[in-house]
C-alpha cells in the first residue's frame, strides 16, 4: 500500500499523481476497504463500486471548500480514506469513524446522513446559501440508481429544474439498491443504457465530451452544439432535460482517465446536470461481485472464502418464517420499501411473488398502497425498519389511522441498532406512535409473543404496529412472576430479558420484587392496569426514548385517573445515541442488566 502511505502523508498529491499512479490507488484503496470490512463490517458492496468516481472527484474539485453531499453516505469510504486513512481501520466502531458521512469527523462531510433520497435538496438548498453570499465553490450531489428512485428525489429534481442553481448531480448506476432496483425509473434506465442506439455512438460521444473546453460562455456554446450532434444520446436523458437539468452520460464509471476528463470539462458548466455513470457493484472483490446483495451490508467475513465468520440470528428471519405460515391459511399481501434481504423476506417473496410487493426506497408510498389494499377489504402488512418508518408518519395519520385501515406494521430494528449509530437507531417509534389515535402499539418480548402478536394482528382489524429490535428475543418469557407485593418491574419487549436477569439478581440478594413483561404499550393493556393495581412502586424499562415512551405514557395515564404510584422509568436518554456495538450501548445507557440492577437498587435505595 505505497501510494496510500504517500497520500495519506500529503493529500495534495491527490492533485499530482499520474493516471497510472491513481488507477494503482484506486487498486490499493479496494484492497484496504476490503481488509476493513472484514473485520469491521460495513458496507463493502457500494463502496467497492465507487473508487474510481471518489478519486476522480477528489482530483477534479478542491475538496474543501468544493462539496460533495453523499446520497445515504454509505458509499463514501474511499473518500473518508482520502481524508481521514489514519482512522480508517475504526471504522463503525465505538469512539470510532463512522460508516457515514459525519461533519464531526471532516470538514469534508456535509452532513450526518444515513436515510435517501436527500443529496439533491440539500446540495440545492446549499447552493442557495452559498450563491447569496457569492461563494464561488462548487456542489456536487452523489446519488445511485436505487436512491434517484425515492419520491424526496423527484421533488428536489423539480425545484433544482426550476430555479437551476448550479449543482452538479453523479447518478451512480449500479442497477442495485440493496436488491435490483425496481420500478418503472430503473427499467427506463436500463432500458436506454442497453439499447444500441446508445452503446454505438457512445465512444464518439465521450470524445466530443472530452473536448468540451472547461470555461464560461464558450462551454456552452459548445455544450449546446454537443446537444444538437448527440440528440440521439441526449433523448435517453430527456427525463433530465425535461425538467431542465442537463443531462451527460452514460459514461464508465471505472475509465478513471476518462471520468477525470470529463469532469475537468464540465466542471464550469454553470447549470444544474446530471453526469450518468455506470458501475459495478462489488467491483474489484469476486464473491461481492457474484453477489452485491450479501455484501452490501455485512459483519466481519473471510476475504478468502466470502463467508461471515458469525451469522447472526435476527427476529427478521423469524418473522418471515411466521409469515410463510401464516400465509398458507390466510391471503394477504406484504409491502416493502427495498428493505426485501434486511427484513428476511426472501422466502416469502420467492414463494408468493403474488403477494409480496417491493415499492423501491418509497417509504411512504408503501404505506399509502397498503392502505389501499386494505380498503380493498385484503389484509396488509408493512414490514419497514423503524428509522425509515419516521418517514412515514403523515401516511400513518392521514391515509391509516384517520381512516381506521387495518394495516400491521412489522417495525423491524425498534431499538439501538449498534454499527449503523444514529441514523439508524429505531429509539423514536413508541414516542411518535403513541401521539396518534385509533391505533395498536406492540413490543413483543419473546419470540413466543412475537408469533402470537402477529397471528392476532390479522383478526384485530385495528391499525397495528409491532415493533421488535434487530437481536433475536429470547425463545419465552414468563409472563409473569409476582413475589413482592409492592414493587413491580415492567420489562416492555426487547427490554423485558435484561430487566428479568437484573430482577433475579436482585431476588438472589433477598430482594424481592415481582416481574411482568410488557408487550401491549397503546392502548395500555386494561388487565395488565389491574394487575398492577396493588403495586406502590413500579419500575418500567424500555428501549425507547424515556421522556415519551411507555413509561411516560403510563405515568400520563395514571395522572388522568387520578392514580399515585411511585415511578421509576428507564429507557435512553433524550439524545442521538452514536455508532458502536449494540450491547457496550445498552451498557452505556442504563439498558444493560447490570445497570437495570444497579437503578433499580438505587431506587430502591437498598
Ligand atoms: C429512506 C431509506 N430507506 C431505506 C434505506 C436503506 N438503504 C440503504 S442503502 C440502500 C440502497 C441504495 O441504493 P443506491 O442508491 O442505488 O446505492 P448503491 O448502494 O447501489 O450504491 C437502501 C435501500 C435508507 N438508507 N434510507
Amino acid at each position: 500500500m505505497k501510494l496510500l502511505q504517500e497520500i495519506k502523508n500529503d493529500y495534495s498529491l491527490i492533485k499530482t499523481l499520474s493516471i497510472e499512479q491513481l488507477n494503482q490507488l484506486c487498486s490499493e484503496i479496494r484492497e484496504f476497504i476490503i481488509e476493513v470490512v472484514s473485520k469491521n463490517g460495513g458496507h463493502l458492496s457500494s463502496n467497492l463500486g465507487s473508487v474510481e468516481i471518489t478519486i476522480a472527484l477528489h482530483r477534479v474539485f478542491n475538496i474543501p471548500p468544493d462539496k460533495i453531499i453523499w446520497d445515504v453516505g454509505h458509499q463514501c469510504y474511499t473518500h473518508k480514506i482520502l481524508t481521514r486513512c489514519n482512522q480508517f481501520e475504526t471504522l463503525r466502531k465505538y469512539k470510532g469513524i463512522s460508516g457515514f458521512p459525519n461533519p464531526k469527523e471532516s470538514q469534508t462531510d456535509i452532513f450526518l446522513v444515513g436515510h435517501a433520497g436527500t443529496s439533491i435538496s440539500s446540495a440545492t438548498g446549499l447552493k442557495i446559501g452559498n450563491d447569496f453570499k457569492e461563494s464561488k465553490e462548487h456542489i456536487i450531489a452523489f446519488i445511485g440508481d436505487g436512491s434517484l428512485t425515492n419520491g424526496i428525489t423527484f421533488e428536489g429534481l423539480n425545484f433544482l429544474g426550476d430555479i437551476k442553481k448550479n449543482v452538479k448531480i453523479i447518478l451512480n448506476d449500479n442497477k442495485m439498491s440493496i436488491s435490483p432496483t425496481k420500478g418503472a425509473i430503473s427499467y427506463y434506465l436500463t432500458k436506454f443504457i442497453t439499447s444500441p442506439l446508445v452503446n454505438k455512438p457512445k465512444e464518439e460521444f465521450v470524445e466530443i465530451l472530452k473536448k468540451i473546453p472547461s470555461i464560461g460562455k464558450e462551454v456552452l456554446k459548445l455544450t449546446k452544439e454537443i446537444e444538437k450532434k448527440t440528440k440521439f444520446l441526449i433523448v435517453p436523458g430527456v427525463f433530465f432535460e425535461k425538467l431542465g437539468i442537463r443531462y451527460f452520460g452514460p459514461i464508465d464509471g471505472h475509465d478513471l482517465p476518462q471520468l477525470i476528463e470529463i469532469l475537468e470539462n464540465i466542471k464550469e458548466i454553470n447549470e444544474p446536470l446530471v453526469l450518468h455513470i455506470i458501475t459495478k457493484k462489488g467491483k474489484g472483490y469476486s464473491f461481492a461481485e457474484k453477489e452485491p446483495e450479501k455484501f452490501h451490508s455485512i459483519g466481519p467475513f473471510d476475504i478468502k472464502t466470502g463467508e461471515e465468520i458469525i451469522r447472526q440470528k435476527t427476529n427478521s428471519k423469524f418473522v418471515g418464517q411466521i409469515l410463510e405460515e401464516i400465509a398458507k391459511k390466510f391471503e394477504f399481501f406484504v409491502i416493502t420499501a427495498a428493505m426485501e434481504k434486511g427484513l428476511g423476506l426472501e422466502n416469502f417473496s420467492k414463494n408468493y411473488p403474488d403477494r409480496f410487493f417491493d415499492v423501491g426506497i418509497a417509504e411512504s408510498n408503501a404505506v399509502i398502497v397498503a392502505s389501499g389494499i386494505a380498503k380493498s377489504g385484503l389484509p396488509v402488512f408493512v414490514a419497514i425498519y423503524s428509522t425509515f418508518l419516521q418517514r412515514t408518519y403523515d401516511q400513518i395519520f392521514h391515509d391509516i389511522c384517520l381512516q381506521n385501515l387495518p394495516v400491521i406494521f412489522l417495525i423491524d430494528r425498534a431499538g439501538l441498532v449498534g454499527e449503523d449509530g444514529p441514523t439508524h437507531n429505531g429509539i423514536f417509534d413508541i414516542s411518535f406512535l403513541r401521539t396518534i389515535p385509533n391505533l395498536k402499539i406492540y413490543a413483543p418480548y419473546s419470540l413466543e409473543s412475537l408469533k402470537k402478536t402477529i397471528e392476532n394482528a390479522i383478526n384485530e382489524k385495528i391499525p397495528t404496529f409491532i415493533r421488535y429490535p434487530r437481536d433475536i428475543l429470547p425463545e419465552k418469557i414468563d409472563e409473569q412472576i409476582i413475589e413482592g407485593s409492592n414493587i413491580v418491574i415492567l420489562g416492555v419487549g426487547s427490554m423485558s430479558l435484561n430487566s428479568f436477569i437484573a430482577f433475579q439478581k436482585l431476588k438472589n440478594e433477598n430482594i424481592n420484587l415481582s416481574f411482568i413483561p410488557v408487550n401491549q404499550i397503546k392502548p395500555i393493556d386494561e388487565e395488565l392496569m389491574k394487575k398492577i393495581e396493588k403495586f406502590d412502586k413500579i419500575i418500567t424499562v424500555e428501549e425507547n426514548i424515556r421522556l415519551c415512551g411507555f413509561g411516560s405514557y403510563l405515568l400520563g395515564v395514571f395522572s388522568d385517573n387520578g392514580i399515585k404510584k411511585e415511578l421509576l422509568r428507564i429507557g435512553l436518554p433524550d439524545t442521538f445515541i452514536e455508532h458502536g456495538d449494540r450491547n457496550l450501548l445498552l451498557d452505556k445507557y442504563g439498558l444493560s442488566s447490570e445497570k437495570i440492577y444497579e437503578k433499580i437498587k438505587e431506587f430502591l435505595n437498598v
